[in-house]
């Protein structure tokens, strides 16, 4: 089932997550629904206080389009080694449409839970370096706005609190052609 993506500034996304204290198949049905709902809007990776969820789970499918999926599930994610630095132009499923240089570690060892509850560590590199810290800072209450200045954050702020109110509008603009279907019956 894909979930709705909650879009920044939302109190929500501020929030930290919980560690997963039993990989259950409830944390396996939300580990689905995420890589569902991440594939829908095509995105490389979706930390679950995204959907909404405040728990440390996350979804990452970092390989090109071609390649075909090479899904991972990381459940309470730890970075345990870092290496250089490296600058990227990040985007975010909350943030939509925007896209800024954000610097973070070039090569990053991770530590999780698979979705089996099976410990597992990685080494990531490239997209997939970043994807992972991306996803862990959304696990601490991080977006990567909070990594710009403050002037580029209030100026995407402001963005985002338009496109919300549009989307609000859009909604209620639905309730109300709904009603008058229903009248008219
Ligand atoms: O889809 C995503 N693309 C992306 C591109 C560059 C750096 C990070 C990312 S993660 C993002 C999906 C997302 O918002 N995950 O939290
Ligand atoms: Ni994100």
């Amino acid at each position: 089932m894909v979930r709705n993506i909650i879009i920044w500034p939302d109190p929500v996304l501020k929030q930290i997550a919980k560690p997963v204290d039993r990989v259950d198949d409830a944390i396996r049905r939300l580990l689905d629904d995420m890589a569902e709902t991440m594939y829908a809007a095509d995105g490389v990776g979706l930390a679950a206080p995204q959907v909404g969820v405040l728990q440390q789970v996350i979804v990452i499918d970092a390989s090109p389009r071609q390649e075909g999926q090479k899904l991972l599930h990381l459940v309470n994610p730890e970075i345990i080694r870092t290496e250089g630095t490296r600058v990227y132009t990040e985007g975010c499923l909350s943030i939509p449409g925007e896209a800024e240089d954000v610097e973070r570690a070039d090569k990053v060892w991770v530590r999780a839970l698979g979705r089996d509850g099976k410990p597992f560590e990685l080494e990531c590199g490239e997209l997939l370096a970043t994807a992972v810290q991306h996803e862990i800072d959304h696990l601490q209450g991080t977006v990567f706005v909070d990594h710009l200045s403050s002037l580029k954050r209030e100026v995407i702020r402001r963005r985002m609190k338009k496109l919300k109110a549009e989307q609000a509008e859009e909604r209620a603009d639905e309730v109300k052609h709904a009603s008058k279907h229903e009248s008219a019956l």
